[in-house]
């Protein structure tokens, strides 16, 4: 399951002990907060204590930081951009140990803890390139010898507060961006997940070391959201907070940085709709769907929670996507072979059989039971099989995300347009997806009256995104993006300038002024 020397080699190679300190300003550990205990869900065994960070031990760190950011600032980006590629080279060194321990500390497949630290990896790369790359644009002026452009200077210190399904790769698609931008970091993991933080930042550490860099430009704050997280959002020295989890929480984050007219970057709750019309490849869409649903046991903000299916091909489809499910292997998520291991923790558990019995006494009708597994291979309380579930469209629960492998499959008839109504109808806009041959139906979907989400794909499901591209989504999301694209935009401060070259006053507007 999870044996000691494993655990024991995961450490010894990242750096990690029994007992931690949970602050660094990016050259000193300390931490003088209350000790936080470290259980896997694999075997609900504490793997190792932390010390959180207390008041004193946030001023330092972010003390730190915004000196850090005097020097960093001023770093050429491509200089910067090679730093980050060396953290890449390092995450490659490290992926192996760095996957398992993400699995051992959160229960997603080994699979999945590699792809997740391949993410960070990629991230690295393309941040690398974007160093050379942060174009402002030019452009003709209306006075005759004056020159104008806009160009793009660092913000300064982003506080980026992670969730634990993706426990790593979330820092890093922040981190490197914001690093070649020319801002520093301190980041604040969530309270499930806080030792692969503390291996994340010894890495990012030693590479910054090896290079000579002041300290303070990746720094680390491991603490309680009521706590430390709400020092990150009520402080004017924290210019951009980027945070990634509920929307509940996101409404507050953004009232309380907006308060201070602080900047956000919010990638919130998703709710995510696969749409299947009558002209889909059944077989391609059962296999996406499966994994979209049951990867990374339901708990991405991509995962897949609804499938929108015609009616003519409802039972056919319903019929592949279960012999999916029948086929899932639960078990240990260490073992390569395991699809599904544990949800996070035991209270995860609770909210999804609390769903369940929602669902079931609102009428939703059970085609795949979640059940709880017990015994000795799904020791800890936090095995579960998961639910598929018949539901009527309207039903109020489907409107929520529950952050568990349930799967509502709601049937629809008419034409595309009906269906994608049905998936817009809901608060959140993160990813969604259709299958179907039909390229008017595609374009449909893809189209200013098709699905309102952040994403939106065709033949494929709705997790999985690249980081090439802007990831994140509208509506009650968040509306912030964060990896490729522009999303480099979001950490920099744009600046306007005009050169009057001309020797005389022309005013703007034929204003004349004499
Ligand atoms: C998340 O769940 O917060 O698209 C992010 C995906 C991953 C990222 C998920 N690349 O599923």
């Amino acid at each position: 399951m999870l044996a000691t020397q494993d655990i024991r080699k995961a450490f010894k190679a990242l750096g990690l002990k029994s007992d931690n300190p949970g602050a660094s300003d990016g050259r000193a550990w300390f931490g003088n907060g209350s000790e936080l205990e470290v259980v896997s869900p694999i075997n609900g065994k504490v793997l190792a204590v932390v010390k959180q960070t207390n008041n004193d031990d946030y001023e330092q760190v972010i003390t730190a930081a915004r000196e850090a950011f005097m020097v960093w600032r001023e770093i050429p980006a491509p200089k910067r951009g090679e730093i980050i590629r060396q953290l890449g080279q390092a995450l490659r060194e490290n992926k192996d140990e760095l996957g398992r321990l993400v699995t051992m500390e959160m229960g997603k497949s080994i699979q999945e803890g590699w792809g997740e630290v391949q993410e960070m990896i990629d991230i690295c790369d393309y941040a690398c390139g974007l160093s050379r790359q942060l174009y402002g644009v030019q452009t003709h002026s209306e006075r005759a010898r004056h020159r104008m452009y806009e160009q793009w200077h660092p913000l300064g210190l982003v506080g980026v507060i992670t969730a634990f399904n993706f426990p790593a790769a979330v820092w890093a698609w922040n981190l490197a961006i914001a690093l070649v931008c020319g801002d520093v970091v301190v980041w604040k993991p969530a309270s499930n997940t806080p030792l692969t933080s503390i291996a994340c930042q010894k890495i990012i550490e030693n590479v910054l070391r090896e290079n000579n860099m002041v300290s303070g430009i990746a720094t680390l704050v491991i603490g309680r959201g009521a706590e430390i997280g709400e020092l990150l959002n009520r402080d004017p020295r924290v210019d951009l907070i980027s945070y990634t989890g509920s929307c509940r929480m996101g409404k507050h984050i953004a009232s309380v940085v907006g308060a201070r007219l602080g900047k956000t970057i919010l990638e919130l709750g998703g709710n995510n709709a696969v749409i299947v019309t009558p002209n889909a490849d059944l077989d391609l869409a059962a296999e996406n769907i499966f994994f979209g649903a049951v990867g990374t046991a339901g708990q991405r903000c991509t995962t897949t929670r609804r499938v929108i299916i015609e009616e003519s091909v409802y039972d056919a489809f319903m019929k592949k996507l279960l012999s999916f499910y029948d086929r899932l292997t639960i078990g240990s998520p260490l073992d390569e072979r395991i699809q599904m291991g544990p949800l996070v923790s035991v209270s995860a558990v609770s909210t999804m059989f609390e769903a369940l019995e929602t669902i079931v006494r609102h009428g939703g009708r059970v085609v795949h039971e979640g059940k709880k597994l017990q015994g000795e291979n799904y020791p800890g309380g936090c095995y579960v099989t998961p639910a598929v579930v018949e539901v009527p469209k309207d039903m109020a629960i489907v409107r929520e995300e529950t952050f568990a492998p349930i799967l509502y499959l709601i049937k629809y008839s008419g034409p595309v347009q009906t269906a994608v109504a049905i998936q817009n109808d809901v608060p959140q806009g993160l990813s969604s997806s259709i299958f179907t041959d039909n390229l008017v139906e595609a374009e449909s979907f893809l189209s200013a009256s098709g699905s309102d989400c952040g994403i939106a794909n065709v033949n494929l499901g709705t997790s999985g995104a690249e980081i090439g591209l802007a990831f994140g989504g509208e509506k009650e999301t968040g509306g912030g993006r964060e990896s490729g694209s522009d999303a480099w935009k979001g950490y920099m401060r744009r600046q306007t300038n005009t050169i009057n070259w001309s020797k005389g006053t022309t005013l703007a507007q034929g204003i004349q002024f004499e």
